[in-house]
């Protein structure tokens, strides 16, 4: 009589998150190793790419769904929280990842930050913050700096810059951290604790855009480990952010807010009925 095989448990490497697309980021961007921390974190946590789902709007960064053989979700301009939220709410068995950059998650995508923040859906939310809009070739974002001088803001742009880390704060987010993207090991620490923690957790990621932006290559000369632990109080954890250097790396707030009940319910209606109401 054959003996069936037992079957063998297969360890998930890095590798086993990346797809067969090639990144066409420029050479030197931080979004490389971004990726790298994700596809880490995600076999640090031995999750299987069947049971993930990477969501994202538009820009350089946003392109990362592609490059992971997840489930994969590149949509609007702007709207990547919307599609995540909705998502992680429909299926919270899924990890959901939402993945873009600071123009997308923070100009277009503003208010649906906050309300995401608010929401305390559980996802985690990782943005490739290089200062710029990276693929419309160096427009400044929220977080540029009111004097970047260059040929599109002559002289700067004079507007003081977005303080995500706070807003994220002080709009709810249960999980507010701090990485660098020269440090793929501490990213891909930080994005499974991100991933761990219950609620919706905010992952700000200093990424280079050695294009626009070849000054932030000085940037691994300013990151540097935050000093202290996180904390779980929303007010000292603003304090701290508020008089830091910019460059404090870690997880910097861990709150314990119930996350909003994402519940799978069977639909009601199928879409012939949905539509059916919506014919002229
Ligand atoms: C509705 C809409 N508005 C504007 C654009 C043009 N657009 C594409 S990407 C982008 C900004 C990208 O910047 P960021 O999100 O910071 O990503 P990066 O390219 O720097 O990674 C803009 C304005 C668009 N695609 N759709
Ligand atoms: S333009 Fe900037 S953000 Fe876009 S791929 Fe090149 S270096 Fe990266």
């Amino acid at each position: 009589m054959n003996e069936l095989a037992t079957p063998q448990a297969v360890t998930l490497t890095a590798a086993s998150y990346k797809s067969a697309a090639k990144p066409i980021w420029c050479p030197g961007c931080g979004d490389f190793t971004v990726l790298s921390a994700i596809t880490k974190a995600l076999a640090m946590m031995q999750l299987p790419p069947h049971e993930v789902a990477v969501v994202s709007g538009i820009g350089c960064s946003s392109r990362i769904p592609a490059y992971t053989n997840c489930y994969g979700f590149h949509g609007v301009h702007g709207r990547a929280l919307a599609a995540g939220t909705g998502l992680k709410v429909a299926r919270p068995d899924l990890t959901v990842l939402v993945t873009g950059g600071d123009g997308d998650g923070y100009s277009i995508g503003g208010n649906h930050f906050m309300h995401a923040c608010r929401r305390n859906v559980d996802l985690t939310y990782i943005v490739m913050d290089n200062h710029v809009y990276g693929m419309t070739k160096g427009q400044a974002s929220p977080t540029t700096e009111p004097d970047w001088d260059n040929k599109l803001s002559p002289g700067g742009t004079g507007i003081r810059s977005f303080h995500p880390l706070v807003i994220a704060l002080a709009s709810g987010a249960s999980f507010v951290a701090r990485a660098f993207s020269g440090d793929p090991n501490g990213t891909a620490d930080i994005i499974a604790q991100g991933i761990r923690h219950p609620g919706f957790a905010f992952i700000e990621v200093l990424s280079p855009c050695v294009t626009f932006r070849p000054e932030q290559r000085e940037w691994k000369q300013h990151a540097h480990p935050a000093p202290v632990a996180p904390t779980d109080d929303p007010a000292r954890a603003a304090r701290r952010i508020m008089t830091d250097d910019g460059f404090n790396i870690g997880v910097l707030y861990a709150g314990n807010r119930t996350p909003y009940p994402a519940q799978r319910r069977d639909a009601t209606h199928s879409v012939a009925e949905l539509e059916a109401e919506f014919q002229l």
